[in-house]
């Protein structure tokens, strides 16, 4: 299987190769790319280098004491902020918890993901401002709720109620592929025929289990089972991870089905702040993908093509360092909220074990052993 790469690491354009997989051809793919005018390359550099700006506070914050945990999304920029840029905003996106870069294309305020990690807040944002779900940190749970979603919109279809949306993206990882809940997600979304891309980042780990231990062949051509298309990608090229994101929602709308990516990629920092990666994998391989890193090859080709001036990196620049001051500002006055709040989001009408379960947790307040 080939992959579909349009911009190498050291930041030059390749035409696509020629035996792409069905059903995409490479003139398609051109074409898409060539929507990316320098105004959106330098777009999309922006959201790459805020996004990583915001990871990095993250993750010291983390250190410091202030989150309780901070899962980094340290390398994998350019799946998220290409995919994310071909999707429009009426769509609907469920993340699952590391895609603060697809949270920064979608308009997201990035301290809104804060709370979650300082266990302030209990779910997160609100989803529908953005079309954006809240993260969901049961691995790969969210694929069904975002087939779901998908089959909600062939009613609403059916049914002539105009929502604005046309298909749902899921992101999730190459672990989830092996999970149970991905491969029903698949098969009703197949069966369906439901407009839902499966967008997975293959970034090589699973916490401390590699790749080759889900799976001995790629893992896009999973999809051939469940008999939906599909296209690999290399993640950490934004032209391709774009070009791909649009062919592949342009196939949906025009099919009708669903559509499966694969974008390669790579988790240059640890999986969460509570794992160690010097305990599972090498330095060597930390240092080849680091030649791979999707912000220095885009900002390679803004300069050789003369899109970007130092006016322009240094405003970049400015953002990044200011965003992270407010982030630690926000973190540091960020307070707990009312812990009870808990049982009225349950359910709409509280059942009997949530109101016995909200009574018990008053019952413990009062008898002041917190
Ligand atoms: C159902 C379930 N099983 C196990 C876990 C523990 N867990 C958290 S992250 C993770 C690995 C997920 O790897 P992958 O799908 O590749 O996503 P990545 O974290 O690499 O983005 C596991 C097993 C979980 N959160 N949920
Ligand atoms: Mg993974």
């Amino acid at each position: 299987m080939t992959t579909l790469q349009l911009l190498t690491p050291t930041g030059e354009r390749i035409p696509p190769d020629p035996v792409l997989a069905h059903p995409a051809t490479p003139e398609q793919m051109t074409d898409l790319a060539a929507e990316l005018t320098p105004s959106a390359l330098r777009d999309a550099y922006r959201h790459m280098v805020l996004t990583r700006a915001f990871d990095r506070e993250a993750t010291s914050l983390q250190r410091q004491g202030e989150l309780g945990l901070w899962v980094p999304s340290l390398g994998q920029e350019a799946a998220q902020v290409g995919s994310a840029m071909a999707t429009p905003a009426t769509d609907m996106v469920y993340p699952s918890y590391r895609e603060h870069g697809v949270a920064q294309v979608r308009g997201l305020d990035l301290r809104e993901i804060i709370p979650v990690y300082r266990g302030t807040r209990h779910g997160g944002w609100d989803p529908k401002s953005f079309n954006f779900h809240i993260y969901t940190f049961v691995i790969g749970a969210h694929s069904l709720h975002a087939v779901g979603h998908a089959m909600g919109l062939q009613q609403d279809r059916r049914r002539g109620v105009a929502t604005g949306a046309e298909a749902v993206v899921v992101y999730f990882g190459d672990g989830a592929t092996s999970q149970g809940d991905v491969n029903e997600a698949l098969v009703f979304a197949s069966s369906a025929e439901a407009p839902v891309l499966f967008f997975l980042q293959n970034n090589h780990w699973a916490i401390s289990v590699r790749t080759e231990r889900q799976s001995r062949f790629p893992l896009a051509n999973r999809a051939d089972g469940f008999g939906i298309p599909h296209l690999r990608v290399d993640g950490n090229d934004v032209i391709a991870s774009y070009a791909a994101t649009r062919y592949a929602l342009e196939h949906i709308k025009s099919h009708g089905g669903p559509f499966f990516i694969e974008a390669e990629t790579y988790r240059m920092g640890a999986h969460t702040t509570s794992d160690d990666p010097t305990r599972y994998r090498t330095r060597a391989e930390e240092e080849e993908w680091r030649a791979k890193d999707p912000i220095a090859r885009l900002r390679a080709l803004l300069e050789t093509e003369g899109a970007v001036d130092g006016e322009n990196l240094d405003a970049v620049e400015t953002e990044a360092k200011d965003l992270g001051a407010s982030v630690r500002a926000f973190t540091r006055a960020n307070v707990p909220g009312d812990f009870t709040t808990i049982f009225d989001h349950v359910l709409a009408t509280p059942s009997a074990q949530v109101l016995r379960e909200r009574a018990e947790w008053d019952a413990y307040l009062t008898r002041g052993e917190n």
